[in-house]
């Protein structure tokens, strides 16, 4: 690994997490040898991760709105079907492959492999029988041999979308599932009212750092006139997102600041994707140049990749501290009670177990506390629950007396139609108050769990502070006469002589501060502000629900009762205007009292904080008893050598120093990324 490297491409990002990678194999090698299977096991969640680490972009926008073209033009080649006519019907991954081919993934379960050139009778609702066909598409998966794809980047293509709830259905769970998102506006024709509403009301807030604008065509556009409609462009998006945000976190609120400041400028980019691809294809820099493309998609890569880094990163690094502050220490203990008499051990034995299960009782407590808080941070939003349903009513009222009947709606004839016309205001209003209101609570969840994870830093600490105790029994600082010549004595002239001071560093960090969460601290919290904690911690294996669970069960749950229409039924013959709403208002009103005794939302909540702080608590047990194991097995293990009278062979020895001396060489290797990390941080 070459030692500056700068997160700023595929290929940088791609060295460095193979170094990571190799330098986790290490120490996991050296887990085996020293039988600290809980570091072990650590080492070997974090490496799956990474294996199965991708980067997934996905497009969405409205019909016609030029998606498609513009991944072709990411890849440099068309293929994608586009269409003037609506063409893509399915979910489309592309992903590399030396050899092109199609996987379709059928709805049904079923799977076949078909050729790049029939794409289109599958995916497509070009002709009657591939739409048929697509109907019956989970999703295709183009494998392609593009550059662009070759470093773990998958592309989707979403179908274009026009009606609103199924747009943001859509955007809402391919969201919650990729690491960024482009959003397809035409220059031509910005803003319908579906790209308005989903922009002020449907977007989740936590969500907008992850998206990226691209206003395509603008070769349609007069030359002279670009520059003014982007800009116009980049102010109503900014603008529809103040308004979704203040509507969240409140007018004026220092949440709203903060919030603002994370997010930073929205991003918009004015492109032609067609001259783009078409430039690609024909090898022209001069036109590609011209199409606005490379500005675009470098920013991209820089995005997805820093985005990444940070929570991608984040975790191997904080693995190695706290993994090769286990070898060290498991290195030094051995190397030192092998000196002992084995009286002397085994007092210091019985004391280090004393201790170990002082921790064990001392973190029950904790967990005590960690139950306490989340149950304030439940009582918290008491009072703001209560306001769930009265603005919920509040909306049914507001759709309803503000929707304007024409003269005719209530005749015989068209009463059915107007009916519906109205419930679909009353749905739209409605949802959109549930979830401004779920966003609300959701991100108060998140600045409990923030606190928390703060408050858990003190525990964190002493944690430490007693399993270096536990430690020190057996390893003393302060004589190095008597260890002088062994490999713990090699350690300490290296750290006297000021040699691998780095190194020292490195473990002092490692050893003191240690990571249980993968890192309450420090980084952990920079990268919280940085990347979203709710992400982080998922990385760290914190399940968190994502956010947009409690929002999305916000719309099933209204919903879901009034799917059944009879209770709307009885105001069909109503004469006047006035009492015609009124009828609808009372029936719509009842069905919703109706979804409040059987859904309650404080219930859901309620759930919902718990099932957070139990998986924080989950993180720490298993964090905490990993390391407590592993430190009984070590002192167990050197009991039975002690027993045994065996003593260190010169070979283990030498072993053992290489074994140090690697440790330090990787920790120096990680921090070294971890000072990247925080030098982009800082930036971002
Ligand atoms: N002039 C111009 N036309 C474009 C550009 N991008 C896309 N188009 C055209 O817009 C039409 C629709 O493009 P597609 O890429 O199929 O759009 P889509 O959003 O994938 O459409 P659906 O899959 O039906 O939702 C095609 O005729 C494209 O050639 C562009 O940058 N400039
Ligand atoms: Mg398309």
């Amino acid at each position: 690994m070459s030692a500056d490297i700068s997160l700023n491409s595929f290929s940088s990002y791609n060295q460095t997490i193979a170094a990571l990678s190799a330098d986790l194999k290490k120490l996991r090698e050296y887990s085996e040898r020293l039988r600290l299977n809980g570091n072990m096991d650590a080492i070997d969640a974090v490496l799956k991760k990474l294996t199965e680490d991708s980067f997934n972009i996905a497009v969405i926008g409205e019909f016609k709105r030029g998606k498609s073209t513009l991944i072709n033009a990411l890849l440099g080649n068309d293929v994608l079907p586009m269409d003037v006519l609506p063409t893509t019907a399915t979910l489309n991954r592309i992903t590399y492959s030396a050899r092109p081919f199609v996987q379709i993934k059928f709805k049904d379960g079923r799977q076949e492999e078909v050729g790049i050139g029939l794409l289109r009778d599958y995916v497509t609702k070009l002709t009657r029988t591939a739409e048929e066909t697509a109907k019956t598409v989970e999703e295709a998966i183009v494998h392609y041999p593009v550059d662009y794809c070759k470093n773990n980047v998958d592309i989707i293509d979403t179908p274009g979308l026009n009606d609103e709830v199924a747009m943001t259905e859509v955007a809402m769970s391919v969201l919650s599932k990729v690491d960024a998102a482009l959003m397809v506006i035409m220059a031509q024709s910005p803003f319908s009212e579906s790209e308005r509403a989903f922009l002020e009301s449907k977007m989740i807030t936590n969500t907008l750092g992850r998206i990226m604008f691209v206003v395509t065509g603008v070769d349609l556009l007069d030359e002279e006139d670009v520059d003014r409609v982007l800009n116009s462009i980049e102010a109503r998006i900014e603008e529809h997102v103040m308004i979704k945000a203040a509507k969240v976190y409140g007018e004026g609120s220092a949440e709203l600041d903060t919030y603002m400041r994370k997010i930073g400028k929205v991003r918009v980019f004015g492109l032609s994707a067609k001259k783009a691809m078409k430039a690609k294809i024909a090898g022209d820099r001069e036109a590609l140049e011209k199409s606005r493309f490379p500005a675009f998609e470098s920013e991209l890569e820089r995005f997805l990749v820093e985005d990444r880094s940070a929570v991608m990163l984040g975790v191997p690094v904080s693995r190695i501290f706290s993994a090769s502050s286990e070898v060290l220490k498991a290195v030094a203990i051995r190397e030192n009670a092998l000196q002992m008499r084995a009286e002397e051990f085994n007092e210091k034995y019985n004391n280090a177990m004393e201790e170990i299960e002082t921790i064990r009782q001392y973190r029950q407590e904790e967990f005590e506390r960690v139950n306490i808080s989340a149950q304030k941070a439940y009582d918290g939003l008491k009072p703001i629950l209560a306001d769930y349903w009265p603005e919920i009513e509040a909306a049914v009222s507001r759709a309803i007396d503000s929707y304007a009947l024409a003269k005719d709606d209530l005749s015989n004839k068209k009463i059915k139609e107007t009916q519906e016309c109205i419930w679909r205001a009353v749905k739209e209003e409605v949802s959109d108050v549930a979830q401004t209101f779920l966003e609300r609570i959701q991100n108060k969840v998140q600045v409990s769990l923030e606190n928390e994870m703060e408050r858990l830093e003190d525990f964190q600490a002493s944690f430490f502070e007693s399993t270096s105790k536990i430690q020190d029994l057996f390893f003393n600082l302060k004589q190095p006469a008597a260890v002088d010549g062994t490999v713990l004595g090699t350690v300490i002239n290296m750290f006297s002589l000021g040699i691998g001071a780095n190194a020292f560093v490195g473990y002092k960090k490692a050893g003191a501060k240690g990571a249980l969460v993968g890192g309450l601290t420090g980084t952990a919290h920079t990268l919280a502000g940085f990347a979203g904690v709710g992400v982080l911690l998922a990385m760290f294996g914190v399940t968190l629900t994502a956010p947009v669970m409690l929002v999305a069960y916000a719309g099933a749950s209204l919903f879901s009762a009034l799917r059944n229409k009879a209770a709307i039924r009885e105001v069909f013959h109503s004469d006047s205007a006035l009492k015609f709403k009124q009828n609808l208002k009372d029936a719509i009103l009842k069905h919703y009292a109706q979804t409040k005794t059987n859904n309650d939302i404080a219930i859901k909540v309620w759930e919902h904080i718990e099932s957070e702080f139990t998986s924080l608590k989950d993180r720490i047990q298993i964090e905490t008893e990993n390391i407590l194991l592993d430190m009984q097995n070590t002192l167990l293990a050197l009991k039975n050598d002690l027993t045994k009278n065996t003593i260190v062979t010169e070979s283990e020895k030498e072993g053992l120093k290489q074994m140090l001396a690697n440790t330090q060489l990787i920790i120096s290797r990680a921090e070294r990324v971890n000072a990247q990390l925080a030098a982009m941080m800082a930036r971002g």
